[in-house]
């Protein structure tokens, strides 16, 4: 061996886990290889990390398939607004809620390409187009599909979010030029009961299989603070790392608590959560999810920017930009553009 790596106080050479190597922690074998074979008691077991050795791991598998400095840009509209049958409790747009957001039509081709458009002179390489449908009607599905063509013409990867999909709606999607299909697991098998009623973890599953089937890079992820426990965290984990192809992208939402929704008051009310457990839980999405990017999703607007950039040492590599999600608000352009600079992050090449 090289003098120069024989002592532990030289400058690490990435894959090698010089503290780990040193502590009586084992680790877990294959640790940055793609599995697909997750329990959900390993999951939990990186959940239980000392917080140094978690981050020390998230990080050397993140240098192994990512240039660290790296954060891909989304950007996302809202192409049809409120009034959705769904009655997921954390969502403003739900008709069974009261949350004063107004129910509304689906957009017009050429309102969304307007934000299309903006959205790229703004440095965003995906456009994610999202819809408060529990699915779309077909003749819906016809108006969306000139929409993703009209924005992939454009020069952006295309996403949408539009609820359940058949595998034909998919393939249609899929012809129209679509690259991304968001669709969340949202929590732990368990505890999704206790959010959704009206539909079922197999319902996603199967338009999570109808879209990759299609050809569809999947984006799917969940969100957290929703009152579940960290065995919940590491199911939903250990759910995502469990489908036969992880999601190309994992978009891990903090929840935005918005008055009116069951999980912003009375018994179901959810306790905001520790920001050093939501950096756990982007840490052990990197660590299951070695090749996918990790999306630092919604819940950015009212997080500090320490914490936030331990989610990108955590191995978070992807934002929305820009000042709105689809209804709630998400940092400006400015102020996300500073604490890039101050970070030395930069926009991930496509
Ligand atoms: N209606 C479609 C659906 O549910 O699949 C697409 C839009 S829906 C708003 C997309 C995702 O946004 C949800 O699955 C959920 O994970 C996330 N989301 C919705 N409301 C949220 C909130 N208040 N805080 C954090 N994430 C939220
Ligand atoms: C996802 O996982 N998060 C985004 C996107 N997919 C569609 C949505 C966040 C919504 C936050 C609440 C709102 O703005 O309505
Ligand atoms: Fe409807 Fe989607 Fe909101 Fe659920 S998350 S209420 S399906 S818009």
């Amino acid at each position: 061996m090289p003098a120069s790596r024989a002592c532990s106080v030289q400058t690490p050479v990435y894959g090698v886990a010089m503290s780990l190597a040193e502590s009586p922690l084992q680790r877990p074998p294959n640790l940055g290889l793609v599995r697909h074979d997750w329990t959900r008691a390993e999951v939990r077991a990186l959940f239980e990390l000392p917080f140094p050795e978690l981050m020390f791991e998230a990080q050397r598998v993140h240098r192994l398939h990512f240039d660290p400095a790296e954060v891909q840009i989304s950007t996302l509209m809202s192409i049809k607004t409120g009034g959705c049958p769904e009655d997921c409790a954390y969502c403003p747009q739900s008709a069974k809620y009261h949350t004063g957001v107004k129910a509304e039509k689906l957009m017009s081709l050429d309102a969304v390409l307007a934000d299309a458009r903006a959205a790229k002179a703004a440095g965003a390489s995906r456009f994610c187009m999202g819809a408060a449908w529990r699915e779309p009607k077909d003749r819906d599905l016809e108006q969306v599909c000139a929409m993703v063509a009209g924005v992939r013409a454009l020069g952006l990867e295309t996403c949408a979010t539009l609820g359940m999909l058949t595998p034909a709606q998919a393939g249609r999607l899929k012809a129209s030029g679509l690259d991304y299909y968001n669709h969340n697991l949202d929590t732990s098998p368990e505890y999704y009961g206790a959010i959704i009623t009206t539909r079922t973890y197999t319902n996603r599953l199967d338009t999570l299989a109808a879209v990759r089937a299609a050809g569809i890079a999947v984006c799917c992820g969940g969100i957290v603070g929703m009152g579940e426990g960290v065995e919940d965290r590491a199911g939903l984990i250990a759910a995502l790392a469990s489908l036969p192809v992880h999601p190309e992208s994992v978009p891990i939402n903090l929840l935005v608590r918005v008055e009116g929704t069951p999980l912003s008051t009375g018994d179901r009310k959810a306790e905001p959560i520790d920001p050093l457990e939501f950096v756990r839980t982007i840490a052990v999405a990197r660590i299951a999810m070695p090749k996918s990017v990790v999306r630092l999703s919604a819940g950015r607007e009212d997080m500090s920017e320490e914490t936030q950039a331990l989610c990108f040492l955590a191995g978070a590599n992807s934002i929305f930009y820009g000042p709105k999600l689809l209804t709630t608000k998400n940092p400006g352009r400015d102020r996300d553009r500073a604490l890039m600079d101050k970070l030395g992050l930069k926009p991930m090449r496509t």
